[in-house]
């Protein structure tokens, strides 16, 4: 098989790119390791930046995230007790829209499958070989019998433990990074949300967020331990923890229900650069990981596969190679401007072994004057809502 560009991973990066580029005339086909069940089935993130949504329009997939997604102008930060709202939309003119990139995901794939795109799922031992020559290919095993991709260029987006990656030679990469000595908790509910805006809340037994889907359906997070297992979180002991973390209004009109979903997720902080490898680009989680705190994985997801799409069209349409030349340089600079605001976040928020009671003098001084700065204030919500791309 040939195609312009191989796409390795069917996640939010992967079919964004393909996308965009099928918007552009340029051909492409993706690898996928698992089922389209199995990677709807994942629920991650649920906060999209305007640009991201931008974005979905773009590519005639932005429909049913208008019809649904909830649009908010604020979020609040809870701590000593009360809480205080950050105004997103005053100093930036911006909003953000709660989304879940499960639907997201949805409704990229019915987007590629409408336009008739190839996606192989269940794609087993996929390989990226020959990216630093003019002719790289991937190979991969389907139902026992191996098959290969003659490409132009190779799009890495198989997430954080992907392949594309792990293929560079370690000589040719540096990675940065930084692992939290915590995780969060997550369960999903059928019950309305506490507060129509999301509460981001530090508490001397560990932060907790209120965030939700829908009307009817929420989304709540506790800090926990990263060596705790779901089955110690039966749902009462759950809701008993979430009630102790937030304040009394909210713990007295918080609605319970049995969880529908219940993970745990390590946090990290991770960059590896370059993000371009001869004729192999990586995007998204493949080549960088933020704790959710600050909402920016999927966004970022969403950023570098605009960057590289715009790179991919540049080559075909005007034979230039600007900006493939440019790419890694253009996202890096966004990637660590999110990757220093989801640290500041998780580094303001959470409640850290080692930080003492000093500590955590420190960060409520920092919140306090976070929610009584205007300008500080407004820099968070300059970050929260995206930085422009
Ligand atoms: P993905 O979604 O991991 O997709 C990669 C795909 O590649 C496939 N794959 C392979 N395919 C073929 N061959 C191989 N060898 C392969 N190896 C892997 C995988 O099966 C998968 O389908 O990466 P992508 O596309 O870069 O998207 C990134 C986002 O998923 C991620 O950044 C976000 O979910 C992060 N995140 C959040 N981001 C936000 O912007 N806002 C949020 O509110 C938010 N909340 C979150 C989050 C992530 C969380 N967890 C679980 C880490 C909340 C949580 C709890
Ligand atoms: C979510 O809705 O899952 C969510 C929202 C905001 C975050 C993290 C997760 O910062």
């Amino acid at each position: 098989m040939r195609t312009k560009v191989a796409i390795i991973g069917a996640g939010p990066a992967g079919l964004l790119l393909g996308q965009l580029l099928y918007s552009y005339g340029i051909d492409n086909v993706i690898l996928e390791r698992h089922t389209g069940e199995y990677v709807l089935a994942r629920i991650r993130a649920g906060l999209l930046e305007e640009g991201t949504v931008t974005l979905l329009d773009e590519v005639g997939a932005g429909q049913r995230a208008h019809h649904d997604g909830l649009i908010h102008q604020g979020i609040e930060l809870a701590f000593g007790g009360e809480r205080h709202r950050i105004d997103l939309h005053g100093p930036t003119g911006k909003t953000v829209m709660i989304y879940g990139q499960t639907e997201l995901t949805l409704d990229l794939m019915n987007a590629r499958r409408a336009a008739g795109l190839t996606t192989i799922y269940e794609a087993d031992h996929v390989r990226p070989t020959d990216f630093e020559t003019d002719h790289p290919r991937v190979s991969y095993l389907k139902d026992g019998v191996t098959h290969e991709i003659d490409c132009d260029f190779i799009a890495g987006c198989d997430g954080f433990h992907g392949v594309s990656r792990a293929s560079v030679k370690p000589e040719a990469i540096k990675t940065f990074e930084r692992v939290y000595p915590f995780g969060w908790l997550g369960i999903l509910s059928d019950t309305p949300p506490v507060s129509p805006e999301l509460i981001y809340s530090n508490h001397d037994r560990g932060f907790a967020l209120c965030t939700m889907r829908s009307t009817k359906r929420s989304r709540y997070y506790v800090q926990c331990p990263l060596d705790d297992h779901i089955d110690q979180w039966p749902d009462g002991r759950f809701w008993d923890e979430l009630k102790r973390r937030i304040d009394q209004k909210a713990a007295d009109t918080l609605v319970t229900g049995p969880s529908i979903e219940k993970s745990i997720a390590p946090l990290r902080s991770f960059v590896a650069e370059p993000m371009r490898f001869g004729r192999m680009f990586l995007a998204g989680d493949a080549a960088h990981i933020v704790p959710p705190t600050g909402a920016k994985g999927l966004n970022l997801a969403a950023s570098d596969a605009h960057y590289l799409a715009q790179a991919f069209r540049e080559y075909y349409d005007e034979r230039s190679s600007a900006g493939i030349d440019a790419y890694s340089a253009k996202a890096l600079s966004r990637v660590w401007k999110a990757v220093r605001f989801s640290w500041w976040m998780t580094s303001m928020l959470h409640k850290f072994p080692d930080n003492g009671p000093f500590g955590a003098r420190i960060q409520l001084a920092e919140l306090d004057y976070v929610v009584n700065s205007k300008v500080a204030a407004a820099s968070l919500a300059e970050n929260y809502v995206g930085l422009p791309f």
